[in-house]
């Protein structure tokens, strides 16, 4: 997946969106009566504004999957929105956008900072933004907030230049853990992690997995007894964990990164890009029983305990 200019193909699907309600629900703007020719006109003008910059997420094989923003840019700041198309939410791409946008924001157009909003209700959105250490703040410019001043309970968050975007320390209850690792100038780093000494067990058995091709899905199973960690040395995979905390994502694309699943957890593993490899030290050798590849199955299994 890559960011780049809008261009008028992009326009059929993201008139697709404007018109799925699965994708507007929560948006402020009343999209339901935008035209293809709207979509069009948003397009062109997107290519000679200077105030904004609004590019598409678009798939490896050029698909538009979303278009992300940075709006009313001044002052060395500006606003940031993502809007993906149903089919790419839960996908990654949203993050990879934001990522992305916030990265040239502070590295190509001079930006300081960067602020955003959004609705308390919108409590997936609000918990995300936490586990991620936006900072919120409360002190915004009444220029900012006059274009809010309709909607109520907003929260506004804000990432500043050399902030770092943080990992959250958990996952669904699951320890995200960094892996050791020493860097090299310019010849790269080197990660290591000796058995015991830095994940709490055993290891019996080591697998990676490769050579799987974009927007592809594995997983789809919890361990009974495994435990196992999980890290990605090259490429991107989202990976998300489902059991008593809830169900939450991690995008593992930082070689010295690892998620430590340590309890009964349904997973499922989506390859952000292609060739990424995931790579897992497991507690025990391979058994079938172990796994429970049935979600009801596994939604019963968590319920008996
Ligand atoms: C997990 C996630 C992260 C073996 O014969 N030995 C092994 O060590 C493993 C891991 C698998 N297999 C066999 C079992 C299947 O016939 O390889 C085949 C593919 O395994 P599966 O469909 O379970 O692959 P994934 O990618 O869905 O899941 C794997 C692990 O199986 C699982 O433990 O947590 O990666």
């Amino acid at each position: 997946m890559y960011l780049r200019k809008l261009e008028l193909k992009d326009a059929p699907l993201m008139l697709a969106w404007m018109h799925d309600k699965r994708v507007t629900e929560k948006l402020r703007t009343n999209f339901a009566s935008k035209t293809l020719e709207d979509a069009e006109n948003f397009i062109r003008w997107s290519w000679e504004d200077k105030d904004n910059v609004n590019l598409a997420i678009a798939s490896d094989e050029d698909e538009y999957m979303g278009t992300v923003s940075l709006k009313h840019i001044e002052n060395g700041t500006a606003e940031f929105a993502v809007t993906v198309r149903f089919e790419a939410m839960s996908r990654g791409y949203s993050w990879f956008g934001m990522e992305s946008i916030i990265d040239k924001a502070f590295n190509e157009y001079g930006i300081e900072s960067v602020y955003w909003c959004v609705s308390r209700d919108n409590a997936r959105a609000v918990r995300f933004y936490d586990k991620h250490n936006f900072s919120e703040i409360v002190d915004l410019p009444q220029k900012v907030l006059d274009r809010y001043k309709d909607v109520e309970n907003l929260k506004w968050y804000s990432i500043l230049k050399g902030d770092e975007l943080k990992l959250p320390e958990v996952v669904a209850g699951c320890k995200v853990i960094r892996i050791k690792t020493i860097s090299t100038v310019d010849a790269g780093e080197l990660s290591f992690f000796e058995a015991t000494h830095e994940i709490p067990f055993d290891i019996k058995r080591i697998y990676y997995i490769s050579k799987v091709p974009e927007g592809i899905r594995r997983g789809f199973h919890a361990h009974k007894e495994l435990k196992q960690l999980l890290f990605c040395p090259y490429g991107k995979i989202q990976l998300i964990l489902e059991n008593e905390n809830g169900r939450e994502e991690i995008e593992l694309s930082d070689p010295s990164v690892g998620v430590f699943i340590d309890r009964c957890t349904w997973r499922e593993m989506l390859w952000m890009e292609k060739n990424s490899v995931l790579c897992v030290a497991a507690s025990d050798f391979y058994t079938e029983d172990d796994y429970i590849r049935n979600y009801e199955d596994f939604r019963k299994y968590m319920s008996q305990r």
